[in-house]
């Protein structure tokens, strides 16, 4: 088994999901808790020797070191769950893979700004306007995913795999803001059903702030 040792912080959803596969698959591996361990992200020794992006997480694995957190967990996947989180059949993981990058480019662009708009900044700061504008996209966001789980118990079909893990971290963020979201049954069942992980319990779902 490799030596593996990640660097994070847990309210990072990049973070999380990496956190998520980990644990999913009962694998060991030393954490290091960024801000208070390493002070990230100006540590210089962390810039210059594990991410020179100043970003978390970082997953270092018998020496080699991997930045970028859906790469991670594909790496996880493949890895130490062929034929289960990494789906055998290469259009079932190319599935996967589809909503591994729509939670990173077409969800996380409106995700990241009302995350930030509404637990990061205080209230008389935020700019209720574009907050608002940002809100509609990312509930656009999720009618696409509710679309997609439709008929489904997870977003390849009847098995968890990879393509759940980016997907449930940020719906668990979109369903714990305060927002006044628009009735989706079938991403709500899939919330749900997510819920029974106890990793998606522990690690996922903790406070936002
Ligand atoms: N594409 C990277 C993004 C990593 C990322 O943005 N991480 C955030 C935490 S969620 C971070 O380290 N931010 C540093 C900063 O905001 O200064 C990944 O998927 O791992």
């Amino acid at each position: 088994m490799a030596k593996m040792t990640l660097y994070g912080r847990r309210t990072s959803i990049n973070v999380q999901k990496a956190l998520w596969a980990l644990r999913e698959l009962e694998l060991p591996f030393d954490w290091v808790e960024a801000d208070s361990a390493i002070g990230w992200p100006t540590n210089p020794d962390y810039l210059q020797n594990l991410n020179p992006n100043g970003r978390v997480p970082t997953l270092v694995i018998d020496g080699t070191i991997l930045h970028q957190s859906n790469v991670i967990v594909r790496y996880l996947a493949q890895t130490y769950s062929p034929g289960k989180l990494w789906p055998n059949d290469p259009l079932v993981r190319a599935l996967s893979d589809v909503w591994m990058d729509w939670q990173q480019t077409e969800c996380y662009q409106n995700l990241t700004p009302v995350f930030w708009g509404l637990i990061r900044t205080p209230p008389e700061k935020r700019d209720l306007a574009q907050l608002k504008v940002q809100t509609e996209k990312l509930h656009d966001n999720f009618r696409v995913l509710d679309r997609a789980v439709t008929g489904k118990k997870y977003v390849t079909g009847d098995t968890f795999t990879m393509g759940d893990i980016p997907a449930g971290a940020a719906l668990y963020r979109y369903m714990a803001m305060d927002l006044d979201r628009p009735a989706m049954p079938a991403l709500e069942a899939y919330y749900t059903r997510l819920q029974e992980r106890p990793v998606y319990r522990a690690d996922i779902m903790i406070p936002l702030s």
